[in-house]
């Protein structure tokens, strides 16, 4: 049976609402998971809560409710705006779930029980907002000018100093192993500048130990240690083991009953080091085999407002909410106008700009003049010159206007594969749309409006408007992991009602049935596509 490919997300911090940020990751791994559905594959798109932890302890103290009514709040948030973004989640896990702190607490004592953990006193600089240690041998190396900084490398908060009792992974001794697996495979972490960064970083003596527990009279909100009643689980090593703990891990048995390994782990470019470094780390601790290590860690960019950071204190931080509901007010599809955005905005693993204009320009440059366009006016005509019904093609017409265009929508198919077996999803769009325009360009080129005053022209005409709806058959399957409302859309306005949309008849010419009725068609992007000619 072929293997259940297995995509995640990390699991976002519950101390606020979500934001573009989180809404990013969530969009791709969504996209990407229905992309293999799309293939006919099994799939599992794993969510979740990161729901322990100082921070999320803060939060809820300043909001006066105790932690876990706190936290199912923020939980419900997250809930509602994956609904709205159409996240097609096969499951949600929160780290506050008995089965998750289950198999975090067999890891703990499996670990101690093996003595691969340390018990000390460590001292060093804690980072409450990222809930990171830095160690005095991290921060000497990241000195500028012989200046020892204690604000955080990664945020430039303030570090707090902090000296506690616990228990360690050590980290050091899995170093060497690390190198071999990187080098042994190359492309563990992407984009490659990503996956350079760790090669480098494994490449000097790592923090001897990273402390995996903290006290329980600092930190209250935590899973306890099985054998240690004065710790909670550091939050982190916590919050990884949900990869495992969700698809049935068997801590002592070492056995997986379901789709591990992960074939994608998504995450951003600030949890690099806890992806590609802690969390090998503890699997190899756990003795998980170099077969059983997570196929792929992606990495992608920053979403910043303009050029700014977002953050509470500069009051800029953008809620998807407000971006769907009030920005593109009037859009029946304005939750896949955002996801349509971020995933062509920019290219994936880099940095991005948010801006309501440059969201407004997408949505009025390539999906109401162009995309919006095309199906708008392949309908409108086979509604007038076909009676509402797919046309049948005949052999006649002009090859070389029809030519260029079938063959670009039938390999199509083969583009987007090659993009999206690279996580490019700003290319496969990219790609989608030249075909889209080509299509309005067909249109122009070959006037249908003009064929139409000719009686002897009929034929050509039927052809004409049969190769549009083709093309707007294939666009309705292509777009499916980007805009599956819109792509839905589509394929009910073509008449296909509810038959399924599958990748492998992209490649198939003359798959709607002749004389099949179209359905109701209003416009997909109204507002802007009024302003539009054609
Ligand atoms: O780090 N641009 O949770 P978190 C792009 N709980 N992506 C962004 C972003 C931005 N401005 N801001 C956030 C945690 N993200 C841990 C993870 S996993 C076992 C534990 C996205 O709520 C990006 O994916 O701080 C980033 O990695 C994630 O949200 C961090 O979410």
């Amino acid at each position: 049976m072929p293997k259940t490919f297995y995509v995640t997300t990390p699991l976002y911090y519950v101390n606020a609402a979500p934001h573009i940020g989180h809404s990013y990751t969530e969009i791709a791994a969504d996209c990407l998971a229905r992309y293999h559905r799309l293939k006919g594959e099994t799939v599992f798109l794993l969510t979740g809560t990161d729901e322990h932890g100082q921070k999320i302890e803060q939060a809820a103290a300043a909001s006066g409710q105790p932690p876990q009514l706190f936290v199912d709040g923020v939980v419900a948030r997250f809930k509602e705006l994956w609904t709205l973004l159409n996240i097609s989640y096969d499951d949600f896990l929160r780290t506050t779930e008995p089965r998750h702190v289950r198999v975090v607490q067999a890891c703990l004592s499996r670990l101690q029980q093996e003595h691969k953990l340390h018990h000390a006193t460590y001292q060093g600089w804690y980072c409450t907002p990222d809930e990171t240690f830095w160690t005095n041998q991290e921060l000497a190396e990241l000195a500028v000018a012989g200046t020892v900084s204690t604000s955080c490398p990664t945020c430039q908060r303030p570090l707090e100093a902090v000296s506690e009792e616990g228990w360690y992974l050590p980290l050091e001794n899995h170093r060497l192993w690390l190198q071999h697996f990187l080098a042994t495979h190359p492309t563990f972490v992407r984009p490659e500048t990503r996956y350079n960064e760790i090669a480098s970083l494994v490449n000097r003596p790592l923090p001897e130990y990273l402390c995996i527990t903290r006290p329980r009279q600092r930190v209250g909100w935590g899973i306890p240690v099985p054998f240690s009643e004065g710790h909670v689980t550091y939050v982190w090593f916590d919050a990884l083991l949900n990869y495992i703990s969700a698809v049935g891990y068997d801590v002592y048995e070492q056995r997986f009953a379901g789709p591990w390994p992960a074939d994608v782990h998504f995450i951003g470019k600030d949890i690099l080091r806890h992806h590609a470094v802690y969390w090998p780390i503890v699997l190899h601790a756990l003795g998980v085999s170099n077969e059983q290590m997570p196929r792929l860690i992606f990495a992608h960019g920053w979403w910043k407002v303009g050029e700014q950071k977002m953050s509470k204190s500069l009051g800029n931080i953008v809620d998807p909410t407000v971006v769907i509901n009030h920005v593109l007010k009037g859009q029946p599809f304005a939750a896949d106008v955002y996801r349509y955005f971020l995933l062509r905005e920019v290219p994936f693993g880099q940095d991005g700009s948010f801006s309501e204009e440059a969201i407004l320009s997408r949505l009025s440059a390539d999906l109401a003049h162009d995309l919006g366009n095309l199906v708008n006016r392949t309908l409108s005509m086979i509604e007038r010159y076909c009676s509402g019904k797919i046309p049948e093609p005949h052999a006649v017409g002009c090859a070389l206007d029809d030519e260029p265009l079938q063959q670009a929508a039938v390999g199509l198919a083969a583009q987007v594969e090659e993009a999206m077996t690279r996580l490019e999803f700003s290319a496969a769009l990219e790609r989608i749309m030249r075909v889209v325009t080509q299509a309005n360009r067909y249109i122009e080129v070959v006037g249908p409006w003009r064929l139409a005053k000719q009686p002897e022209q009929a034929p050509r005409l039927r052809t004409a408007l049969s190769l549009l709806a083709e093309v707007m058959r294939v666009m309705a399957i292509l777009l499916e992991p980007f805009m599956p409302s819109v792509a839905q859309a589509m394929w009910q306005q073509l008449g296909c009602g509810s038959r399924p949309r599958r990748l492998q008849d992209t490649a198939r010419w003359h798959q709607l049935p002749v004389g099949q009725p179209i359905g109701p068609h209003p416009v997909l992007f109204p507002q802007v596509v009024a302003e539009v000619s054609g």
